[in-house]
């Protein structure tokens, strides 16, 4: 829908709109005077509905859009969104031909949270291809909001879901190569493209997350990151605002970081605010090795302004907002 004609229909559904004049991103280049509303209104408008996601993923941004559209909750379409990556055999960091731990086990971790405060989690799951799906039956089936190891995987069976081999010949190629040496690495921006992070704000103005990986490659076996840890990985709540988290997760439980994000708006911080502040709390520890891995965070208000920002070069935001699925180079931390 071009913006105008979404101006037109918000106006006559009642869709509220607030166009963000005053909060430009950091991550901005400077605009000509009259350049500037369409600019900045393209970076951080105000606009709901909004999908963003973490990294190049536009067909996942696209099914989350598709799916509000056809009167799919915000949490239906995070989770529709994360299932478009987890399918796909080609990204190696989330859900089927996820790179192994350095045993070659693929284990995913993945988690969702609604507009609610509900969340449901799995960790260490092995077998399944969709984390994010079962994460959400975690939070809706069961007393509990996280389940691990063969825990989550004999649930995840009794839900219906059915086993598969997620180690494909390419990651098995990859760590067998890996082996030769196997040093543990973490890289910076792996394939331009990582963990799955999603956060979406409905047509009712409702705001759902949803975050799935396979976490990093080579971990020790059961090591759990941060994607699945709610207030670190993910964090929703439906007054202030959302954040979700990709990059090396144990940085990112140190800080908490996408609870982090989200106390920093309820502070009045914008959202691209609050991103670049909780970079800070990692970069500035005084014994901080960040020129060795990344961190990148995405958030978005109430309002529907979205924000991000990342250690290093590298990192993209996906945002589909006002009809327009595009993809977004993050401004970063490290510029020396
Ligand atoms: C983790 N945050 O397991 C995830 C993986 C990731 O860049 O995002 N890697 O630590």
């Amino acid at each position: 829908m071009k913006r105008r004609n979404f101006i037109k229909n918000a106006s006559l559904t009642g869709v509220g709109i607030a166009v963000g004049s005053s909060l430009a991103g950091c991550n901005e280049p400077a605009k000509k005077e009259n350049e500037s509303e369409v600019a900045i209104n393209k970076s951080n408008s105000a606009y709901i509905p909004v999908v963003i996601a973490t990294w190049n993923v536009k067909q996942s941004t696209s099914k989350a859009w598709e799916t509000i559209q056809n009167g799919g909750s915000a949490l239906d379409a995070v989770e529709q969104g994360c299932r478009v990556e987890e399918a796909d055999e080609k990204g190696q960091s989330v859900g089927k031909g996820g790179l192994p731990d350095r045993e070659g086990h693929v284990t995913l971790d993945a988690c969702v949270m609604n507009q609610h405060g509900d969340c449901g989690a799995v960790v260490y799951l092995k077998d399944i291809t969709h984390a994010v799906s079962v994460a959400r039956k975690v939070m809706e089936e069961t007393p509990h909001v996280m389940l691990a190891g063969d825990g989550a995987k004999q649930f995840a069976l009794s839900q219906g879901f059915q086993p598969e081999n997620l180690l494909t010949e390419a990651s098995k190629t990859a760590w067998e190569k890996w082996k030769i040496e196997a040093k543990y690495k973490p890289i910076i921006n792996i394939e331009n493209h990582d963990t799955i992070g999603m956060l979406a704000i409905d047509s009712k103005g409702d705001i759902s997350g949803a975050c799935t990986t396979s976490g990093l490659a080579y971990k020790m076996a059961g090591r759990v990151g941060d994607s699945p840890i709610i207030g670190s990985g993910l964090y929703v709540d439906n007054e202030i605002g959302a954040c979700v988290a990709t990059g090396l997760g144990e940085e990112v439980v140190k800080t908490v970081g996408s609870f982090l994000v989200v106390e920093l708006m309820r502070q009045g911080k914008t959202p691209q605010q609050a991103c670049e502040e909780a970079i800070g709390r990692i970069v500035n520890k005084p014994n901080s090795n960040y020129k060795d891995f990344q961190v990148g965070y995405i958030a978005l208000n109430k309002k529907g302004e979205t924000g991000y920002f990342a250690i290093h070069e590298g990192f993209t935001m996906t945002k589909y907002q006002d009809g327009v699925n595009e993809q977004l180079q993050s401004d970063f931390f490290n510029k020396a």
